[in-house]
């Protein structure tokens, strides 16, 4: 019986390239083991903690994690990658080179005879309205252009950068143990089920695992992440379950 993954949050390329190292492998590991039984992976984001490409240039990191995408793309494994908010500037180099298909927002659809909704998880919310211009700002049209006329030693240097002072912003607010009732992720669900039949809200993002009920018969799964979690969720037989890797 094939079964379907879903991962997110690996952040590659922190905390250092030693470290990041030690983690591409271990998810390759986790890669792996599952092809096997793998109909299709949902990567939800984040997979990189900095990523930009050029008409001609790439970061030179990520090549295990790279070509193992590549070799189950090419094995016939369907492979989602979700733009992150720090691997938002994915354009054409991942479907071209690895074959996966990019994700730019929300997903929705039937697996398994269930309603799905998946996204990164960020700027979901009306509340994070300054969020949201940012991220505007970011994917925009111009911005990506601007980018383009760098010399990619800074422009990915540049990248790596921002990725950096996102993520400290960041963890701060992830080390706030904020209650179910005031996650924006939790909110998004509840209002967006009042009007779609839903059966699993999927988003990765927070970096906090969590399987919690959204009315009568919807659920919220957030992935967790790969820094110091390494969660992951599959959908089999109609179920979908939190697992942890820890090989
Ligand atoms: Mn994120």
């Amino acid at each position: 019986m094939s079964k379907i993954y879903f991962a997110s949050d690996f952040h590659l390329g922190t905390p250092s390239y030693e470290a990041s190292l030690v983690r591409e492998k271990k998810v390759v590991r986790w890669l792996n083991e599952i092809e096997s039984d793998c109909e299709t992976l949902f990567l939800l984001g984040d997979v990189f903690d900095f990523w930009y490409e050029y008409k001609t240039a790439v970061p030179k990191y990520y090549t295990r994690l790279l070509g193992k995408l590549a070799q189950m793309c090419d094995s016939g494994i369907k492979i989602y990658f979700f733009k992150g908010n720090h691997d938002m500037w994915t354009f054409d180099y991942l479907t071209k080179e690895i074959g996966l298909e990019i994700i730019d927002e929300e997903w929705q659809g039937t697996l398994q005879d269930k309603q799905f909704y998946l996204h990164h998880g960020d700027a979901l919310w009306k509340g994070e309205a300054g969020y949201k211009f940012i991220r505007k700002v970011f994917r925009s049209r111009w911005a990506i252009w601007l980018f383009h006329r760098l010399h990619p030693n800074f422009g990915i240097g540049l990248a790596n950068y921002l990725s950096r002072s996102s993520r400290k912003k960041n963890s701060v607010k992830d080390e706030l143990d904020i209650q179910l009732e005031k996650e924006y992720q939790y909110q998004f669900a509840l209002d967006h089920n009042v009007q779609n039949n839903i059966d699993f809200y999927i988003f990765g993002h927070r970096h906090k695992p969590m399987d919690v009920p959204i009315g009568e018969n919807a659920r919220l799964i957030n992935l967790g992440d790969w820094v110091s979690k390494y969660t992951y969720a599959t959908l089999e037989q109609g179920n979908v379950t939190l697992h942890t890797y820890d090989t």
